[in-house]
């Protein structure tokens, strides 16, 4: 991105003082992301992905909305609002995103003397991780308006069936006959995971805000390596927020990679499972309902269920969502995600018993 572009649309929003410097951070799959200082402050500017995300007014509404109520929450509690929850600057004409042509830009403030970390690797930091997400929640538990759905059934397993069942009967690149027996997995527990989305429907698990993205890097950290605040609110949403803490499961607990090619590698590690959910039921447990108590463990078999059914399907779609970097990346990607959740099943019994014993 020419940088002179870049100074123009930052200078579309409502700064503090004129921009000195622009520099590429990461390189995220998603949103282009960028820092921009100024003579006072840094802040983060973010091209947002268009083709992921259609409606960028109602995503960045939503966002506006959550970090209000999160901030009003902060403030109450004695906390620092600019520090603990993140911060949206909208531009001079008061709008949530800037539109350039074809892209979408929104700024938020930078926040100094933060760290993020990629892999929970120590129980501390699952510790860390459930309570950051905990805490996010907890914070929103009382949020009962519903949010825009920014992407279309995201962890709606009765509309993922819907993309599943066509993709199957219209086997586009003919791969079908070859992953009879990866079809079967997800065949012989489809009743078992739309009773749980039931429960949802029939609001026996709360509508609640769910951020949709727990990864460890979403979360950032102090000096002192206490959780600061919650990051990446593209994806928040109203489902069931057990999924939340499913999803951190599934991207926590894996002693493998997501993609492992060796499946013995692969496999659920209980004590993380355990840190996490003592941090996440410390902040969480006292407003959760008695069935999302219930349901809780479950929802990581049913994430990372999920995430076979979706792995392997894009697969049988000749591999039109998910970046790939080999042809059977995706095919990959459903098996090791399988033997996760194999691992899961195995050991559901003893992640029932560690959240009864932390509740
Ligand atoms: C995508 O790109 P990333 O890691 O933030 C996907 C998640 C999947 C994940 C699997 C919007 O997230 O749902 O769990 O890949 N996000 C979207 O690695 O589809
Ligand atoms: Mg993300």
């Amino acid at each position: 991105m020419d940088s002179k572009m870049l100074y123009d649309i930052a200078r579309e929003f409502a700064l503090d003082a004129e921009v000195t410097n622009i520099a590429t951070l990461g390189q995220g799959f998603i949103n282009d992301t960028y820092v921009v200082t100024t003579l006072g402050s840094r802040y983060i500017l973010q091209r947002k992905n268009h083709n992921i995300f259609p409606d960028v007014a109602a995503m960045m509404d939503n966002i506006w909305r959550v970090t209000t109520h999160l901030k009003a929450k902060v403030k109450a509690a004695g906390g620092d609002p600019e520090r603990e929850v993140l911060t949206v600057i909208p531009t001079k004409e008061g709008k949530l995103y800037h539109r350039d042509g074809e892209n979408f830009w929104a700024v938020s403030l930078y926040i100094e003397g933060s760290v993020t970390h990629d892999v929970a690797d120590t129980p501390r930091l699952a510790y860390m991780g459930g309570c950051g997400i905990g805490r996010f929640q907890a914070m929103l538990s009382d949020f009962t308006e519903p949010l825009a759905e920014v992407i279309k059934g995201f962890h709606n397993i009765r509309w993922r069936f819907e993309q599943w069942d066509r993709a199957l009967a219209e086997d586009r690149v003919g791969r079908k006959a070859s992953v009879a027996e990866e079809i079967a997995w997800i065949e012989s527990r489809r009743e078992r995971m739309l009773a749980f989305w039931a429960l949802v429907e029939q609001q026996v698990l709360p509508m609640r805000v769910t951020h949709n993205d727990t990864k460890l890097s979403n979360i950032l950290f102090d000096e002192h390596d206490e959780v600061l605040c919650v990051i990446d609110l593209d994806t928040v949403m109203s489902s069931t927020s057990l999924n939340d803490f499913g999803d951190a499961i599934r991207s926590y607990t894996n002693t493998g990679a997501e993609d492992d090619e060796d499946l013995s590698r692969v496999s659920m590690n209980i004590e993380i499972f355990r840190h996490y959910a003592e941090g996440y039921l410390s902040e969480r447990g006292a407003s959760m309902t008695s069935s999302e108590r219930e349901w809780l463990a479950f929802s990581a078999l049913y994430i990372t269920y999920e995430q076979v059914l979706r792995f392997l399907m894009d697969y049988i779609d000749g591999d039109t969502y998910y970046k790939i970097a080999y042809p059977t990346h995706n095919l990959v990607r459903a098996r090791a995600q399988h033997k996760l959740l194999e691992s899961m099943e195995q050991q559901y019994d003893d992640m029932k018993a560690i959240v009864k014993s932390l509740l």
